[in-house]
């Protein structure tokens, strides 16, 4: 039986990839942080088949212990603070979790369990104002916010423990990934809840940032398996994963109205307070590498993606799916 070991296994990422080792067999390990109220939703499901290990990425010694514990055939580190706009108002925290919190879970790997193999969750916001389209493997970074920043200081690092100890470091530069899962906060999210909230008659507008904004977006549960194919390869490697489409946040807005009958026009309404102070106007990912030696694919569309997403809060909402709804208006 292997192990694994998941940071930021109670997140949208970290709750698909335990689904898809449980399912492979693995003993899970979940690094998970205190909080004041448990916050378990994404893994409720599958939360007694998670060996629970106290740990915070900032804090080296609860690390080692918890490879000392798990001693994990696998580290997959996903834990960040990963909301782009928030890390403009905290940016230390940003910097200390998301760019050094990556060298101390290679310093607890490297100490404890060298031979371990490691996951980094690097980002498309490393590409940031963008220096080529597509964006592929070989691009250079020229990120635009404090969390960006710090994903390239961890992405570089990785690399760097891999060249420097001949550890089995990878790093998957992923493009914007979404589900029902996704924090509430970030765009695909708060359109899909905002628009059940207003079809439900729980809200009746719904305050954005900038629709021009393009994005390359695609399923959670697709990019997981991505995760899991890299350290499955001879040796380690760094890899882009994203669908090769990108869409504006007005396209996004469409579909979701469109999906329940509304007109976004009549809804959306644009608030200062949703822009940033520099923005990543176009990602678009360039994936031919991962297809190829990965043998990865994607299995749901955009399109798909939205219209599943406000059902799930339809449902959630109103303890209704969208269908049953249909079915009385
Ligand atoms: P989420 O924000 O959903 O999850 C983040 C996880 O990190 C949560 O489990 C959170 O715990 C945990 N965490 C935060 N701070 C700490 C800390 N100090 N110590 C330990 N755990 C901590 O992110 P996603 O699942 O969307 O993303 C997973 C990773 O992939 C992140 O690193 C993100 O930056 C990166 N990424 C995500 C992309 C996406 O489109 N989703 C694209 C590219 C990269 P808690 O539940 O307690 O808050
Ligand atoms: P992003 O995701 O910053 O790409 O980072 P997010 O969904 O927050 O924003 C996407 C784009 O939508 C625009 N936008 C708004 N965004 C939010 N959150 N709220 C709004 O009201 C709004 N209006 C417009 C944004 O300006 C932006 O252009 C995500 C995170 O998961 C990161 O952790 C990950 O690394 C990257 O994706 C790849």
């Amino acid at each position: 039986m292997k192990r694994a070991l998941i940071t930021g296994v109670t997140g949208q990422d970290g709750s698909y990839l335990a689904e898809l080792l449980l399912e492979k067999e693995y003993k899970v390990f979940g690094l998970r942080r205190r909080t004041s109220t448990p916050n378990y939703e994404n893994v409720e499901h599958i939360k007694d088949q998670i060996e629970w290990i106290d740990g915070d990425l900032t804090d080296l010694s609860s690390l080692i212990r918890a490879i000392e514990v798990s001693q994990p055939d696998e580290v997959y580190n996903l834990a960040a603070q990963s909301f782009v706009a928030t890390s403009w108002p905290q940016p230390i925290a940003t910097g200390e979790i998301t760019a050094m919190g990556v060298t101390n879970m290679l310093e607890a790997v490297r100490i404890v369990k060298p031979d371990a193999r490691f996951y980094q969750a690097s980002s498309s916001e490393m590409f940031g104002k963008v220096v080529e389209t597509p964006q592929k493997e070989t691009t250079p970074f020229y990120p635009r916010s404090p969390y960006g920043v710090a994903k390239v200081y961890g992405h570089w690092i990785t690399v760097n423990y891999r060249e420097s100890f001949n550890m089995f470091a990878c790093s998957g530069i992923l493009f914007n990934h979404e589900s029902p899962r996704r924090g509430l906060e970030f765009v695909t999210r708060k359109v899909t809840d905002g628009v059940a909230r207003i079809k439900l008659g729980l809200a009746n507008e719904l305050r954005m940032g900038n629709l021009d904004a393009k994005r390359d977006w695609g399923f959670a549960g697709d990019y997981v398996r991505a995760m899991w194919l890299m350290l499955q390869q001879d040796n380690p490697d760094d890899y882009v994963i994203s669908t090769g489409e990108t869409h504006t946040v007005q396209e996004l807005v469409e579909i979701a109205f469109n999906y329940v009958g509304l007109d976004w026009q009549e809804y959306v309404v644009l608030d200062e307070k949703f822009v940033r102070p520099a923005e990543v106007d176009l990602l678009l990912g360039d994936c031919n590498k991962a297809k190829k030696k990965l043998g990865w694919n994607l299995e749901v569309s955009f399109e798909k993606l939205v219209e599943s997403m406000v059902d799930m809060d339809l449902e959630r909402l109103g303890k209704k799916s969208f269908k049953q709804l249909k079915i009385y208006l």
